[in-house]
């Protein structure tokens, strides 16, 4: 059975003061979410290790936003994995729409960071989604499968027990519109396939692939619903402590 997850990513969102008031809200309400659905919070670098120590006590898991392909050195405004991981950062998301548009990241640079997270033991959340004039000429499997070809699939088979991939249409994100349940779960069947195709059917069939884009408790459960769906990324509505648990509980 492969894992289910909800992960909150908070983006550049909450000053020390309003993390802590939204972890404590997370934490009252813990024991509603069933233990079989993994918790993932992304707060920004300077709120990482706050949170880590906010939430030592439960199994919610900390991934960063963002993560230099480098060791160490002269790279003024870079975060290393060594550094991500003494903070409690367990995981981190890569290629986001958001780091690839605005900060121009390229496969060849996610490639990379690839490479240096599962060097440290890094879990990935790799995203992954093409943009609205892709769609409009029914490109998006094409779109995708260059991301996860240039990105990610020099990885070893036994490195896939760290990957998440997360489907997020750019056209969806943060704009109130939602690809249909049919269209997220056309989309990650089709993603399992190009893993099974590429490496092994069994590997397909263990990644959890999340849905990201607008996802909010109203439509978490129709999308959660669908077959290859394992999941979402969250952005606006995990600022809410009530929005993101209500999620959680949509499987
Ligand atoms: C997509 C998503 C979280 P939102 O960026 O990664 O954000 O849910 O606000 O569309």
């Amino acid at each position: 059975m492969r894992r289910k997850i909800v992960a909150g990513n908070w983006k550049m969102n909450g000053d020390l003061a309003e993390m802590e008031d939204l972890l404590g809200e997370i934490k009252n309400q813990l024991g509603s979410v069933d233990e079989e659905i993994t918790l993932i919070v992304s707060p920004p670098f300077p709120n990482l290790y706050p949170a880590f120590q906010s939430l030592r006590e439960t199994d919610v898991l900390i991934a960063a936003q963002n993560m230099s392909q480098h060791e160490k050195g002269a790279f003024t405004g870079e975060v290393s994995a060594d550094m991500l991981k003494g903070v409690g950062a367990k995981a981190v998301i890569l290629g986001h729409s958001e780091r690839r548009s605005l900060y121009h990241e390229t496969n060849k640079d996610l490639a990379e960071k690839v490479k240096t997270a599962l060097n440290h033991k890094m879990n990935i959340i790799f995203c992954v989604g093409e943009e609205l004039e892709s769609r409009k000429q029914n490109k998006q499997v094409k779109v995708v499968k260059h991301q996860l070809e240039e990105g990610l699939f020099h990885i070893n088979s036994k490195d896939w027990g760290h990957i998440i991939i997360a489907y997020e249409p750019v056209w969806a994100i943060g704009t109130g519109e939602t690809a249909s349940p049919a269209q997220a779960q056309e989309m990650h069947a089709e993603i399992r396939k190009m893993i099974a195709e590429k490496f092994t059917p069994e590997i397909a069939e263990k990644v959890s692939i999340l849905y990201g884009g607008s996802v909010k408790p109203a439509n978490a459960k129709e999308i959660f619903a669908k077959k290859d769906v394992d999941g979402g990324l969250i952005g606006g509505a995990s600022l809410k402590a009530d929005d993101f648990l209500a999620i959680a509980n949509s499987f």
